[in-house]
């Protein structure tokens, strides 16, 4: 039987062989994603961001479980930068997605960051994809909210929880004002600790004052010991009024429709990229260009002018 029959079966190894072809981006990955395309759109994306450490995976194991429990099949997706700046490497306690058996009904895939080729952000969005079409009714999506491409991951998610801890920055003034951007729901986790009080009272006004005029959602703060399982019921109840709130205002469709008008848009700069820019910087008249400009007899501008033009006639 071949891979994509056994996918359409449920096959979990199907599936995480699917995954690397389109993550590899092997050929015919593009007619692939094309026909799981049109099986997706029933899954909801709630994507988890936050520092490192923050407790972001414990979180989603617990959310995986909670919504498995309540009979959705779960799909995670972990993107794990291993930039120096995340720390990821440093932090020896962090958890690893491991706790999911075989079988559980819960898949966990991480994805492979290091030189992910035509980007991260479009990666982990046709991963997402994938497994949409496999049936997941829930796609958990983990990134750690360092820098603009993991914003940009969870900015294609239906629902995005932000997840700080008591010692975030020590004041929320510091916090990274990108992060507090894209929160639909606010998570203090580790409320065990010391200080989480504070920073729950400085969010909750923080966020009322930066609610946009144009939206009546006011974005809740919610407090969790993700480690103990505590107040994940709450956070569950958040998530499904946010859902409602957006279907029940429209915004729910026009966000999807606004995610394939960017998606179109993704696709075509990364094969323009491919097909031109590579193509381009292969030729060996490329380095005569760079020559000349090194040598002051052109610039970068008309250069490019220059080669835009050949491409735009098909000389290229
Ligand atoms: N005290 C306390 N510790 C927690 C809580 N949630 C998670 N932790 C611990 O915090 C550490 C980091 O948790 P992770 O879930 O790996 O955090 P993360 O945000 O996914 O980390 P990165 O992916 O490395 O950014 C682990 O040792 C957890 O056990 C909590 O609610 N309270
Ligand atoms: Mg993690």
């Amino acid at each position: 039987m071949s891979v994509l029959s056994r996918f359409q079966q449920g096959d979990f190894r199907a599936l995480s062989r699917i995954i690397s072809f389109v993550e590899n981006r092997k050929d015919g990955y593009r007619e692939l994603l094309g026909n799981l395309y049109r099986q997706s759109g029933r899954a909801i994306r709630i994507g988890v961001t936050g520092p490192p450490g923050a407790g972001k995976s414990t979180l989603v194991n617990r959310l995986a479980h909670t919504y498995f429990a309540g009979g959705s099949k779960v799909g995670i997706v972990a993107v794990d930068p291993t930039s120096p700046f995340t720390g990821g490497a440093l932090l020896g306690d962090r958890v690893r997605m491991n706790e999911f058996e075989p079988g559980s009904g819960v898949f966990f895939r991480s994805m492979a960051t290091r030189g992910a080729s035509g980007g991260l952000a479009s990666s982990t969005d046709n991963v997402a994809i994938v497994l949409d079409a496999f049936g997941f009714d829930v796609v958990l999506i983990e990134t750690v909210g360092v820098g603009q491409v993991e914003l940009d991951i969870v900015d294609a998610c239906d629902v995005v929880l932000v997840v700080v801890v008591p010692e975030s920055g020590d004041s929320v003034q510091t916090m990274k004002a990108g992060l507090m951007e894209i929160a639909d729901i606010m998570v203090v986790n580790k409320a065990d600790r010391p200080g989480s009080d504070k920073i729950i009272s400085e969010l909750n006004t923080t966020m009322q004052m930066r609610q946009p005029a144009d939206s009546d959602w006011a974005v809740p703060v919610v407090a969790t010991v993700a480690i103990k399982n505590e107040n994940i019921d709450v956070l569950c109840g958040r998530l499904t009024e946010y859902l409602d709130f957006k279907r029940e205002a429209g915004v729910f469709e026009e966000e999807r429709r606004r995610r394939i008008e960017k998606k179109i848009l993704a696709i075509l700069i990364n094969r323009f990229h491919d097909e031109f820019v590579d193509r381009l910087t292969q030729q060996v008249e490329f380095e005569q260009y760079v020559d000349e400009t090194y040598q002051g007899k052109s610039s970068p501008y008309d250069i490019a002018d220059e080669l835009y033009r050949r491409f735009s006639g098909k000389q290229l």
